[in-house]
């Protein structure tokens, strides 16, 4: 067995050597196959004396374990190796569209919804979900809304039919529930945006029985209408993108707050083009007002405690300004040349700090 060490370094170096897998297996089989080197050495020991038999035999088997050992790492290395080459090798763009050829868009009120989102999420607003099918508990009354309002009509309203127990249930006219259940769920301070579907029994050239939405609420000790006013005002800038937008809030009159307002922005319609935030013209775009005490006693909130400010405005008529999307009907066409032309490519999601739009 004096030539054991020689064997051992030859065999050892024929897997270091092996450049790939399919090389590896080839040494493997030359040194421990059945016509390998080490099995040949293992079918002479049979020629030799008891004592030196056995000597021999735990040589052979200690190195047989050692070059196993060896295979197993050199096996190893070269799978990592051929992972990490393919790894190198193989770039995938997850940016890219999921086929080359897509021609899927986002539409605008899609866009107009991320990109609210966005503004306010940004200023710390959680965004609220709730029902589309609401009673009137949380759509009318909790908002201050008399039996005899006009909104509460059959041809206002689209309501289910009447219950065992009379109630009938109606779909949301507004997305205000959503803040009246926020009030409800918990305690003050509140920072929401309910964004979402609603739905009035219209239809006509600047109405359509289903459209969307955003409201927002912000209640705290302290919240006053000089809140209100950097909120929105930052805002409409901010959606618009306009730094110096001329801005201005009338009296108006909803009843679930008080005082109420509507808030316009500067805009020019010179020949027949609108053009936001220059010119002599005023653009109504919200309405707002601090919350009336009695919304806030029926959520469950302390009046004499807490008071807030909350908004409301319309995801299509913003679209429509911010896109110039002259007609509203056309949204809901489910034209795809329409949607080509005015929707946006998917994977550009507004941020403020990437830019609302690219
Ligand atoms: C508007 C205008 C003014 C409004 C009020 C509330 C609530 F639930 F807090 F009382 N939510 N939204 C509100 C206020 C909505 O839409 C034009």
């Amino acid at each position: 067995m004096q030539n054991l060490e020689a064997l051992r370094a030859e065999l050892l170096a024929s897997f270091e050597q092996a450049a790939d897998l399919a090389a590896l297996d080839q040494a493997r089989v030359a040194a421990l196959g059945k016509k390998g080197r080490l099995t040949e050495r293992m079918k002479g020991l049979g020629t030799l004396e008891p004592d030196a038999r056995k000597a021999a035999g735990q040589e052979l088997n200690r190195l047989k374990g050692e070059l196993t050992e060896a295979l197993d790492a050199r096996r190893a290395a070269l799978e990592g190796g051929a992972l990490d080459a393919r790894l190198g090798a193989e770039k995938v763009d997850i940016t890219l569209p999921v086929r080359p050829e897509s021609e899927g868009r986002i539409h605008p009120i899609s866009q107009v919804l991320d990109e609210m989102a966005a503004i306010f999420g940004d200023m710390g607003f959680a965004i609220v979900e709730g029902p589309d099918i609401e009673d009137d508990f949380h759509n009318f009354t909790a908002l201050n809304i008399p039996p005899e309002h006009p909104a509460r009509q059959m041809h206002d309203t689209f309501y289910f039919p009447e219950r065992d127990d009379g109630s009938r249930r109606l779909l949301r006219t507004h997305t205000s529930p959503v803040q009246i259940r926020t009030m409800k769920a918990g305690e003050p301070p509140y920072r929401i945006i309910a964004p979402g579907r609603t739905y009035r029994c219209d239809y006509d050239i600047t109405h359509t029985p289903m459209f969307h939405q955003i409201e927002g609420l912000v209640v705290d000790e302290h919240t006053h209408m000089g809140h209100l006013k950097g909120c929105l005002i930052d805002f409409a800038k901010s959606f618009f993108e306009v730094d110096n937008l001329p801005v201005r809030f009338r009296p108006s009159y909803f009843p679930f707050t008080e005082p109420s307002a509507e808030m316009d922005i500067g805009c020019s319609r010179d020949g027949g083009v609108l053009r936001i935030g220059e010119g002599a013209d005023w653009m109504e775009i919200l309405g707002c007002g601090m919350v009336n005490p009695r919304v806030l006693e029926m959520s469950g909130v302390d009046p004499a405690r807490y008071q807030g400010f909350a908004f409301g405005l319309g995801v299509e008529r913003s679209a429509m300004l911010k896109y110039g999307i002259p007609d509203l009907r056309t949204f809901y066409d489910a034209d795809a040349r329409w949607l080509k032309h005015y929707g946006f490519a998917a994977g550009d999601v507004p941020s403020l700090v990437g830019g609302l739009t690219r």
